[in-house]
C-alpha cells in the first residue's frame, strides 16, 4: 500500500511537470521547433525519461521490514527478478543485525506515537461494539452468541453470561450504549433468572457472573472508591451499583450452598439455583483450579456487603489446601470434595490447574492489609509453586531454545510431557505481577525492591510470553492453537505437517490435528498487557496489535460478532459458530488496556480476577493514607 501511494504521488508529480511543459510548448510552440526535433518527439522523450525515473526510484516495500514486525522472512525461498537498479546502485548500508528484543528496543519506527496507539485502542473498542451488536441482535439474554447460525445458546446455565461478562469492559471503554443495554437487561431480568434457573457451575458462575457484577459495581462507584484510582473518565456511563450489589448477594447466597453442603472445605462443583441445592460432578471430583478460584470475588463481596460469610467460606478452601501434600508446591488437577484430598497425580498449569496458581498470588495481593500477617502463607505457597514450575516443568525446545512449561501427567516420577495448553499463557502475566507486585520494573529497581528470584521470575515471564506469541505467529492465520507440543531433545512428538507460515520456529512448535482450534481466548494478550505495564517494553504492544489484526481478519463474522475457529493452520479457517463470553470480558478488554496511554486501572491498585474483572486492592485506612 505504501509503495502504491509512493508511485502514484510520483506519477502525479511528473504529470504536473509535464503539464507545465506542455502549456509552455502550446504558448511558445515556434520557439521549440528546431529542425526535425518536433514537439511529438520531445514529448515521447519526456515520457520515456519519466518511466525510467519511476523504475529507478521505486518506493521501498513498506515502512517497517517484515522481520521487525515478527513476520519471518525466508530469504532463501524468495526469488527476485533481476532489476536494473541492481546494476546501477550500490547496495544499501544495512544496520547491524540485532536479536529481536534489541530490535524492538532500538527501532523508533516501532515506538508508535501516542496518537497511533490511541487510534489502535479505538479499533479495539469498535471490535467490542461489533461483537456486542452481533450478540444483541441475535442472542440477547442467552449466555452466548452463535454468530453463524444467528441464534443464542445457554451453555453456562442461562444467566445471560455475555451481558454480565461485558458490562465492565463497556464501562472501561466508554461504550455508553452497551453499558445502557447491558445494565438495563441485568436490572430487569437477572434476579428472576437466578431464581428460576437450574444447574450452574460454581466456578464459571463466580468468575464470570459474580465477578462481572462486582467489578461493574465497583467501577460504578458502589464502594465509593472506584473513581479515585481507576482512571476511568467520570463522564463515562456507569451502571446502578445498588441493584448490582443486590443481585450479587442473591446469587452468592445460592452459590454458597456449594461450600456449606460439602463435608469438607472443598466446595461441590455445581449448584441448582432455583432449588438452592448443590451437588458434586458425576465423577465426584472438583477441578483444583475451580475450587481455588473463588476467593477474590467472595472476599470482595464480604467487604462491600459487610457480611463475613462469603469470605469465610471461600478462604477455608485455600487454608485447607495449604495443609495438603504437594510436589514442590505443585498440585494435581483434581480434588475430591468428599475426602478433601487431591485425586490422581496429573500436574499441569493448563486446564483444571491454571488459576490455582494465579489466585495464590492475587488473593494475597488483593488484601494488602493482610499480606504480612494472616495471608503470608499464600505468597509462600505461590513462591514455592513457582520454584517447582522452574525445577520440574520449564524446558527449552530444540533447535531454537523457546522456553515453555510442560506437564507431569503421571506425577513427579512419571514421564515429562512437552505439551502446553494456550491456557498456560496466563503465567507470564502472573509471574511479572508476582515479581514487582504491580509497579513498573523501573520503579521496583530504583527502590531496590526486586530480589534475585523476582528478577529470575520476570525473565521467565518474558521468555514464556515470547513462546506464547510464537504459538500465534507460527500458524498461517496468525492465531494460536488450543494446545501446542514442543520439540525437546530426544522427543519430537510428531512434526510439522502443513499449515504453518514460513517461521523460524516451525520445528520447535508442533500442532497436532485435534488441537488446532482457537476459542478467542485471552491468556496471551492478558500477559502482554501485564508485561507491557511492568516492563514498559513496546514490543508487547506490537505483538498484541498483530494478534488483534489476526482476530479481525479471521474471526470477524459479516453479520455481527466474532467466531471461534476449528483450525488455525488452514486458510481460510473453518469457523466454529460460537463467540465465547470471555472474548468480550477478557480478550478485548486486555487489548484495549494494552493500547491505553494512561495507566487506567493501575496494577498496584487493582487485581483482575481470572475472567479479567478488575477489583480494587483492599487496604486498611492506615495503608491508604500512607500511599497518598
Ligand atoms: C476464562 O473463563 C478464564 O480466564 C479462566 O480462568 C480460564 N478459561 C477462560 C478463558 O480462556
Amino acid at each position: 500500500m505504501v509503495s502504491l501511494v509512493g508511485i502514484l504521488s510520483k506519477v502525479f508529480f511528473l504529470n504536473s511537470h509535464m503539464q507545465i511543459v506542455l502549456q509552455s510548448l502550446a504558448t511558445n510552440s515556434s520557439k521549440y521547433r528546431c529542425g526535425k526535433f518536433t514537439v511529438g518527439k520531445f514529448l515521447s522523450l519526456l515520457m520515456v525519461s519519466g518511466l525510467l525515473y519511476l523504475f529507478l526510484h521505486k518506493s521501498p516495500e513498506g515502512l517497517v521490514p517484515d522481520e521487525l514486525l515478527g513476520k519471518e522472512v525466508n530469504n532463501n525461498n524468495v526469488r527476485r527478478a533481476p532489476n536494473i537498479r541492481t546494476f546501477w546502485r550500490k547496495p544499501p548500508r544495512l544496520p547491524p543485525r540485532l536479536p529481536p528484543n534489541e530490535i524492538y528496543k532500538n527501532n523508533s519506527l516501532l515506538q508508535q506515537s501516542p496518537s497511533e496507539w490511541t487510534s489502535r485502542q479505538k479499533k479495539v473498542k469498535e471490535a467490542f461494539e461489533y461483537a456486542w451488536s452481533g450478540y444483541r441482535n441475535y442472542a440477547m439474554g442467552y449466555d452466548e452468541l452463535m454468530p453463524l447460525s444467528h441464534r443464542g445458546t445457554d451453555g453456562l446455565g442461562g444467566l445471560g453470561a455475555t451481558i454480565v461478562d461485558s458490562l465492565d469492559t463497556a464501562i472501561i471503554m466508554g461504550a455508553d450504549d452497551v453499558v445502557s443495554e447491558a445494565s438495563r437487561w441485568i436490572e430487569e431480568n437477572l434476579m428472576k433468572r437466578i431464581s428460576e434457573k437450574g444447574q450452574v457451575n460454581l466456578f464459571e458462575t463466580t468468575i464470570r457472573v459474580l465477578g462481572g457484577l462486582l467489578s461493574a459495581y465497583h467501577l460504578s462507584g458502589g464502594d465509593h472508591a472506584g473513581s479515585v484510582d481507576s482512571g476511568i473518565p467520570a463522564s463515562y456511563k456507569m451502571a446502578n451499583p445498588e441493584r448490582l450489589l443486590e443481585v450479587s448477594k442473591d446469587l452468592a447466597d445460592r452459590l454458597l450452598l456449594a461450600f456449606t453442603s460439602s463435608p469438607t472445605a472443598i466446595p461441590l462443583s455445581d449448584v441448582i439455583l432455583r432449588d438452592r441445592t448443590a451437588h458434586a460432578a458425576p465423577d465426584g471430583l472438583s477441578s483444583t483450579s475451580e475450587a481455588s478460584t473463588l476467593q477474590l470475588e467472595f472476599s470482595y463481596l464480604s467487604r462491600v456487603s459487610g457480611d463475613p460469610k462469603y469470605d469465610r467460606e471461600a478462604m477455608k478452601v485455600l487454608e485447607h489446601m495449604r495443609t495438603l501434600p504437594k510436589v514442590e508446591g505443585l498440585v494435581p488437577i483434581y480434588i475430591n470434595p468428599s475426602s478433601g484430598q487431591f485425586s490422581g497425580e496429573n500436574i499441569r498449569l493448563g486446564s483444571r490447574g491454571d488459576s490455582y496458581y494465579e489466585y495464590l498470588l492475587k488473593v494475597w495481593i488483593q488484601q494488602e492489609e493482610n499480606r504480612d500477617s494472616s495471608l503470608k502463607y499464600l505468597f509462600e505457597m505461590y513462591t514455592e509453586a513457582m520454584r517447582g514450575v522452574k525445577h520440574l516443568l520449564v524446558r527449552k525446545t530444540v533447535p531454537n531454545e523457546l522456553v515453555f512449561v510442560g506437564e507431569l501427567p503421571f506425577g513427579r516420577n512419571g514421564d515429562f510431557s512437552p505439551k502446553m495448553d494456550h491456557l498456560v499463557c496466563f503465567l507470564p502475566g502472573t509471574l511479572a505481577l508476582g515479581a514487582t507486585k504491580g509497579i513498573t520494573k523501573k520503579k521496583a529497581l530504583e527502590n531496590n525492591l526486586l530480589t534475585d528470584e523476582d528478577i529470575e521470575n520476570l525473565q521467565l515471564a518474558e521468555d514464556l510470553a515470547k513462546t506464547c506469541v510464537e504459538m500465534y505467529f507460527v500458524t498461517s492465520t496468525g492465531l494460536a492453537p488450543e494446545i501446542a507440543y514442543f520439540h525437546i531433545e530426544g522427543n519430537q512428538e510428531g512434526g510439522p505437517d502443513g499449515g504453518y507460515k514460513s517461521n523460524k520456529y516451525v520445528n520447535d512448535i508442533i500442532i497436532k490435528p485435534l488441537d488446532r482450534h482457537n476459542l478467542l481466548r485471552p491468556e496471551t494478550v492478558e500477559s502482554l498487557f501485564v508485561l507491557h505495564r511492568i516492563t514498559e517494553d513496546p514490543k508487547y504492544r506490537e505483538w498484541g496489535w498483530q494478534i488483534f489484526q489476526a482476530f479481525e481478519k479471521h474471526t470477524k463474522v459479516d453479520s455481527g460478532g466474532y467466531s471461534s475457529l476449528d483450525d488455525v493452520t488452514s486458510l481460510p479457517p473453518h469457523r466454529r459458530d460460537k463467540m465465547e463470553t470471555f472474548f468480550l470480558g477478557e480478550t478485548l478488554k486486555y487489548l484495549y488496556l494494552l493500547f491505553d496511554e494512561s495507566n487506567t486501572l493501575p496494577l498496584d491498585k487493582y487485581v483482575f480476577n481470572t475472567e479479567a474483572h478488575p477489583l480494587p486492592v483492599m487496604r486498611s485506612v492506615e495503608q491508604a493514607s500512607h500511599s497518598v
